[in-house]
């Protein structure tokens, strides 16, 4: 048996070498081959990192198509850290869905560990570390957002219910597919035993295309824009604050002097992208988009960058006199383990009536799903 092992792991030289070697050497050779494979054993274990496994929802779909490929690659969690997928679809998907997993084979990821692909809500949540739901019935052309929510909601019921009783006991999760801060806030009270401070929804999409019309209008790059948050609601009444962003550490006010352009035009274009997008292409944004979960989930785990915060849906404590409960976006900043809802950032009486509309969208959506979520 221990020959067995040995050979498994040596090279054919290796042990040729210990069973001819003269009797003195049978003695000392397996006991010090014995001890070595231990000690390599052991080091590779302590240098080696357990793998996170990632469910992702709706990955035969357009999102999932970029998606995936940027998890396996390691840019979500890094180029060290292994990687293993729960791919989940509805039945009627899973043809398409195993052509992605001979794509994903074909690749051949160093950092792929294992990929599962399943309908069962209960295998594909199983163990998983993060939970990304990105699967809905999306938004067709003329479709209003609220018809969503009812077809939406059941989905996300059965969802969290069974991420509550599989997934591992670290599990995070965050919700893209539309309406994403609603089907979070159905999703995340399906699993009372999940505490709320891990559950999301993605704003992130709006917060990168606002800085990036931001940096065109100031000709600078977008890497110079800073502090964007977006409050409220992934809808067309969402708020990029552009008063409390900045270029260059100086305030955006300071350095775009057309007031009227940040009040008016750029508001409209990041709130009306995705619509523009659709217009355009035929399609909902799913490159950017997939690059957006990829960017949020870096977010919540790498440590915000002193002074600025980045633009995430959480459960709202009635951080700014917001409706507590609701899944509202903010201006959030991590140590990559726990974050915060930034305090103190000013909001003026132009903000406030932006945010105030928001949220009351947030609270109609609350009010329009209330027999999905517990009474009272
Ligand atoms: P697709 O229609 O291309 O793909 C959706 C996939 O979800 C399909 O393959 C479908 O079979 C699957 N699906 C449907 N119901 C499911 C269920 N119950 N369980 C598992 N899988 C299910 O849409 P795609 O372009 O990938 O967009 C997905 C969602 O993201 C849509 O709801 C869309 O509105 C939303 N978006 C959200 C964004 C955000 O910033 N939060 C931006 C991009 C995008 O619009």
């Amino acid at each position: 048996m221990r020959r067995a092992v040995r050979e498994r792991f040596l090279p054919p030289e290796a042990t040729q070498v210990v069973w001819s070697s003269n009797r003195g050497d049978r003695i000392f050779s397996p006991i010090f081959h014995q001890s070595a494979f231990f000690l390599l054993v052991a080091v590779l274990l302590f240098f080696m990192k357990t793998p996170i496994r990632v469910a992702v929802t709706g990955a035969a779909g357009q999102i999932g198509y970029s998606l995936l490929f940027r998890i396996a690659s390691g840019s979500m969690f890094g180029p060290d850290q292994p990687v293993a997928l729960n791919l989940i679809e509805i039945e009627p998907a899973m043809k398409a869905l195993e052509g992605v997993v001979m794509e994903l084979d074909d690749c051949a990821f160093p950092l792929l560990t294992d990929i599962r692909a399943t309908a069962s809500l209960d295998e594909g949540f199983s163990s998983v570390n993060w939970a990304l739901l990105v699967g809905s019935v999306p938004r067709k052309a003329g479709m209003e957002r609220k018809d969503l929510l009812g077809i939406n909601g059941k989905i996300f019921t059965g969802q969290g219910q069974a991420i509550a009783r599989n997934a591992a006991s670290d599990i995070r999760t965050l919700v893209v597919g539309n309406p994403c801060n609603t089907n979070c806030l159905i999703a995340m009270n399906s699993a009372p035993e999940i505490p709320k401070e891990r559950w999301f929804a993605m704003t992130r999409l709006d917060e990168n295309r606002g800085k990036t019309q931001i940096a065109r209008k100031a000709g600078v790059h977008v890497t110079d824009v800073t502090n964007l948050a977006i409050w409220g609601n992934h809808s067309s009444t969402q708020y990029p604050d552009f008063y409390n962003a900045q270029i260059g550490g100086k305030p955006v006010t300071e350095v775009i002097s057309d007031h009227d352009w940040l009040q008016g035009e750029f508001i409209e274009t990041v709130q009306k992208r995705g619509a523009a997008i659709i217009a355009a292409r035929g399609a909902s944004s799913a490159a950017s988009a997939a690059n957006a979960i990829v960017d949020t989930v870096r977010s919540l785990t790498v440590p915000t960058p002193s002074g600025d915060w980045f633009s995430v849906a959480v459960c709202s404590d009635g951080s700014y006199d917001l409706n507590r409960g609701l899944m509202i976006s903010y201006p959030i900043r991590t140590d990559g383990s726990s974050w915060e809802i930034v305090q103190g950032v000013p909001v003026n009486d132009f903000s406030r009536a932006k945010i105030s509309a928001t949220v009351q969208e947030l609270q109609e959506e609350h009010d329009a799903v209330a027999d999905l979520l517990p009474k009272g």
